[in-house]
C-alpha cells in the first residue's frame, strides 16, 4: 500500500513532565538507591522538537517524486495523481516471539512496512505471524542464526539477493542465561549471550550499513535494542549482578572461556551478569555508530529501553518461580511492566515515527507511554570504552 508522504509531515510534539511510576515502593531503598529516585533518574523528562531535518527531506521527496517512480524508487505517482511514498522495508532479528514479533506486527499493519523477520527457527517464525495475524504480503521470513558469523554473512548475501532495499534495521534478538553455571558458545567460540546479542549484531550492522547508506527513503535507521538493567544509574541496574565491562580484558582474549574468561571483563562467568553486560555492548555501539556515521550518512542511530516485558521468551530459562512471580512484581510493584504489544508498539515508533528522528539517543517512554530522551548509566556512556569496544568486537568479527 503506498504511503502518503504528506502523512509524514511531523506534527509538533512535546512532552513536559514524565509519569513517576513509584507507588508502592515509594521511598524505599534498594541497594542504596531509592525506588522514587531511580525512577526519576529512569524516566527524566525531557521536550522532545521535531526535526526539521525530516520536513526537508520529505520535501525532496517530493520534488524527486517528478521523474521517480518505481520500486526500490522511493516515491511514485499514485492513482490520483498524488505524491506517495513506497512501503519501508525493515530487518527485524528475533521476530519470532515476544518484542520483535509485537513489532514485526505492529508495523505490518500499518500497511506501510514490508517486515523481514530474521529469525533462527524458520517454522517457528512462520507460526508466529500466523498466529499473530499478519498478512502474508506484509512480511518475508529470512534465516539468521545470530550465534554463528557465517550465518550473519549468509544472511546478508542471501538479502541482497532478494533485491529488497533496505530502510531500516532492527536489532533485536537476544539470549538471557541466568541459571547457566557454565558458559556455553557461539559458533566462532564467544560466549554465547555476548557473542549472539552483540558481537553477531555487530557484524550484521556493520555490513548492512552499507544498504542503508543505499536506500532511497526519507528516514533511515539503525536501531539496537538496549535495556535498564545494563544501566546502573537505575534501580533495576543495581540488582546484582551489576553490567561492568571493566577494562575490556575478557572481550579482547575473544570471550572462549579457554585461555581467557567468557567474560568481558575477564571476570568469573554470570550468565545474567553476561547478559546485562552485552546490552552495555548494545547501547556502546549505538552511540559509536552514531559518532563515525551519523554526519556522514544522515542515518539515524538509536536505543531504547521498551519498558519490562515480563511475560516474553526471554525469561525462558529462569527458574519457573521466577517466571511465575515476575510478571506480578513488575505489575503491581515497579509498575514498570508493559505489554507485548504495548512494548511492540513502542520499538515501532522508533522505527517509523516522524518525531523521532534524532540520531544517537537512547529512548523511553513514561507511565502515559509517552517517548523521552532517557540518560544513560556512566558506562554505557563512555565514549573511550566505546571505541576500544567496537575495536575489539571488529577484530572479533574479522572485519579489521
Ligand atoms: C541474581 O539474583 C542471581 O544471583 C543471578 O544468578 C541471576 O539469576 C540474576 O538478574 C538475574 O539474579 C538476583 C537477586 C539479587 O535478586 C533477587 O532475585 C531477590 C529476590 C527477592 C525477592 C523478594 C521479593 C518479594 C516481593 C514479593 C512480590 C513478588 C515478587 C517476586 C519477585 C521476583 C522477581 C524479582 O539479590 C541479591 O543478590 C541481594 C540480596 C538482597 C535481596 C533483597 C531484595 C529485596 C527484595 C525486595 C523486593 C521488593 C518487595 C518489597 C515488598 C514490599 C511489599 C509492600
Ligand atoms: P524473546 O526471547 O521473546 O525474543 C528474543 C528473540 O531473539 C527470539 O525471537 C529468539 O528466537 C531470538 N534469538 C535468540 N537467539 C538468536 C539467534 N542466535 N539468532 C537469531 N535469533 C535469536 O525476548 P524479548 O522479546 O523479551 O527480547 C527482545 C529484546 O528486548 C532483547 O534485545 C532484550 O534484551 C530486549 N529487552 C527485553 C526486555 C524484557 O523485559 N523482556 C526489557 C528490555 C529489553 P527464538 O524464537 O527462535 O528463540
Ligand atoms: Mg528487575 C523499577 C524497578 C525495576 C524495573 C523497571 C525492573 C526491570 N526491575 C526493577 C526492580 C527490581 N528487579 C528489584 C527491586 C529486584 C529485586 C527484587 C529485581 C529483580 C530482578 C531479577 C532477579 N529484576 C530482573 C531480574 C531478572 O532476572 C531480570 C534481568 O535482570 O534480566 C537480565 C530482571 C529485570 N528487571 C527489569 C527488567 C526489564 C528485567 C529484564 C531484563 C532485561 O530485559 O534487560
Amino acid at each position: 500500500m503506498a504511503l502518503q508522504a504528506a502523512s509524514l509531515v511531523p506534527a509538533s510534539f512535546s512532552i513536559t513532565k514524565e509519569g513517576n511510576c513509584g507507588v508502592s515502593l515509594r521511598g524505599t531503598t534498594f541497594f542504596g538507591l531509592s525506588l522514587s529516585d531511580t525512577l526519576k533518574a529512569d524516566f527524566t523528562s525531557s521536550t522532545l522538537t521535531c526535526k526539521r531535518e525530516f520536513q526537508h527531506k520529505v520535501g525532496i521527496v517530493r520534488a524527486q517524486s517528478v521523474v521517480a517512480t518505481t520500486t526500490p524508487g522511493v516515491t511514485k505517482a499514485a492513482p490520483e495523481g498524488k505524491k506517495t511514498l513506497r512501503k519501508g522495508s525493515v530487518v527485524v532479528t528475533g521476530a519470532s516471539s515476544g518484542l520483535g514479533l509485537a513489532t514485526a506486527k505492529a508495523l505490518a499493519e500499518t500497511g506501510k512496512w514490508h517486515v523481514i523477520m530474521a529469525c533462527r527457527d524458520f517454522l517457528k517464525a512462520e507460526r508466529a505471524a500466523k498466529s499473530a495475524g499478519i498478512a502474508k504480503e506484509n512480511y518475508t521470513i529470512m534465516h539468521l542464526d545470530l550465534a554463528s558469523l557465517d550465518s550473519v554473512r549468509q544472511f546478508v548475501d542471501n538479502f541482497r539477493r532478494s533485491g529488497r532495499p533496505l530502510d531500516v534495521l532492527v536489532c533485536n534478538a537476544a539470549v538471557y542465561l541466568p541459571t547457566a553455571r557454565e558458559p556455553t558458545f557461539t559458533a566462532q567460540g564467544f560466549e554465547l549471550s555476548v557473542g549472539t546479542n552483540h558481537l553477531g549484531h555487530f557484524l550484521l550492522s556493520r555490513l548492512l550499513l552499507e544498504d542503508l547508506n543505499k536506500s532511497d527513503y526519507p528516514s533511515k535507521r539503525l536501531i539496537i535494542v538496549g535495556s535498564i538493567t545494563g544501566n546502573t544509574n537505575t534501580l533495576a541496574g543495581n540488582v546484582p549482578p551489576k553490567a561492568n565491562l571493566g577494562d575490556l580484558r575478557g572481550l579482547a582474549g575473544g570471550l572462549n572461556g579457554l585461555n581467557t574468561s567468557a567474560m568481558i571483563d575477564g571476570g568469573a562467568f554470570d550468565g545474567a551478569k553476561a547478559y546485562k553486560d552485552s546490552k552495555v555492548c548494545n547501547m556502546l555501539t549505538m552511540q559509536e555508530f552514531h559518532r563515525r556515521y551519523h554526519e556522514e550518512t544522515g542515518i539515524t542511530f538509536a536505543s531504547l529501553y521498551p519498558g519490562c516485558i515480563a511475560t516474553t521468551g526471554l525469561f525462558r530459562e529462569h527458574i519457573p518461580l521466577f517466571r511465575l512471580l515476575f510478571p506480578p512484581f513488575q505489575k503491581y510493584i515497579t509498575k514498570g511492566f508493559v505489554s507485548e504489544d504495548e512494548s511492540g508498539k513502542r520499538l515501532a515508533q522508533v522505527v517509523s515515527d516522524p518525531s523521532l528522528t534524532k540520531s544517537g539517543v537512547y529512548w523511553s517512554w513514561n507511565k502515559d507511554s509517552a517517548s523521552f530522551e532517557n540518560q544513560l548509566s556512566q558506562e554505557a556512556s563512555d565514549v573511550d570504552k566505546a571505541r576500544k569496544v567496537w575495536e575489539i568486537s571488529e577484530k572479533l568479527v574479522g572485519l579489521a
